[in-house]
């Protein structure tokens, strides 16, 4: 029986493996993995960072797929148990709200939320330099495009699953359009999906835990629980060898989400296996999406490894919120600067 409640749905269908026993830290990997290796589909030679949604009973998911020229573009898969997928062949087509094509450049990173009856696609995308992309289905069918969200440079735009006080929420990473060496976390409001503001900062890099010194990113969209808006996200260290990306856990306040009421100062996954350490870029564990079962309290979170392939990594609820709770280390963070 799980004491922590998550306000999500049912999914007896999640993937699902019992924790192994020595296993150190609160999430576990699928004994599996990666469950999506190199060459997916013709013409794409990796798929990783990558985002999946239950859907009419099975799973739906949108992924990055790093085509053989190089250029990131979005697929859309189908799964029957989350695990093995099928992809469309052809990359999404967005189009604009009058129905005329409108591709992104390059699109990567996406993030996939469900607010009401609508599913929102959120991606960096080329608009003069890194920015946010932001797309609409109700289908699975036709994608439509929708404002950027933000001027440039942005990346990792995450959004709630409901909305707030009225409006849509969304976390962002302010960046640079390159490899960006900063960076911390803010959120924004907007009641349209037009027009956004109320920028408030959430989390900042951990100064005093290495593991997210150098930039930390939204990752899963937010889960609401009894203790607040569980958020795994990315935080980097930049070595002499580069940069190691690890997942990181946080509880943020569940109805001014700028507030951080915890967060743990370890990591709670970091590049250990094989298909995490090597790759196109290794050291990379990069989570983008969670799949919840509110009866059992199962959670299943979906990261890309070394750029190049997705993982499956498991906990529960009870025990990623105790965790995050018994090893919250505040940060300095700031709700004061830019606030009326
Ligand atoms: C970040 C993003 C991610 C990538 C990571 C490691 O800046 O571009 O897509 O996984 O770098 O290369």
């Amino acid at each position: 029986m799980s004491q922590v409640t998550m306000y999500t749905e049912n999914l007896p269908n999640i993937p699902w493996q019992e924790k192994p026993t020595d296993c150190p830290g609160p999430v576990w990997r699928y004994s599996e993995n990666p469950i999506i290796r190199r060459n997916p589909l013709p013409g794409v030679a990796r798929i990783f960072n990558s985002a999946v949604i239950p859907y009419q009973g099975e799973f739906i998911g949108v992924f990055r797929g790093e085509q053989i020229n190089g250029v990131p573009q979005l697929y859309l898969g189908y799964s029957k148990d989350a695990i093995h997928w099928t992809y469309e062949k052809e990359k999404i087509a967005f189009v604009n709200e009058k129905g005329e094509s409108y591709m992104p450049r390059y699109a990567y990173d996406p993030r996939l939320i469900k607010v009401e009856d609508t599913y929102y696609i959120i991606w960096c995308t080329d608009f003069y330099g890194a920015a946010l992309g932001l797309a609409k289905t109700n289908d699975f069918k036709t994608f439509i495009r929708l404002e950027n969200p933000f001027i440039p440079f942005n990346r990792n735009g995450v959004m709630f699953p409901r909305k707030i006080n009225g409006n849509f929420v969304l976390l962002s990473r302010p960046s640079d359009s390159g490899h960006t060496p900063f960076g911390d976390v803010f959120v924004s409001e907007s009641p349209d999906l037009v027009y956004w503001g109320k920028h408030r900062h959430v989390m900042t890099r951990g100064y005093n835990q290495w593991w997210q010194s150098l930039k930390i990113g939204g990752g899963a969209a937010p889960i609401e629980t009894s203790e607040g808006w569980l958020l795994f996200y990315h935080g980097v260290i930049g070595t002499c060898n580069g940069y190691v990306y690890s997942m990181g856990a946080a509880i943020l306040d569940i109805d001014n989400p700028s507030i951080v009421k915890y967060r743990s100062g370890n990591f709670i996954l970091t590049p250990e296996m094989d298909y995490e350490e090597k790759g196109f870029v290794a050291n990379v564990v990069f989570p983008c999406a969670a799949l919840t079962d509110a009866a059992s309290g199962k959670i299943a979170i979906y990261y890309g490894a070394a750029d190049s392939y997705v993982g499956l990594a498991f906990t529960t609820v009870d025990e990623i919120v105790t965790y995050i709770i018994e090893n919250h280390v505040a940060n300095g963070d700031d709700n004061t600067i830019g606030i009326l």
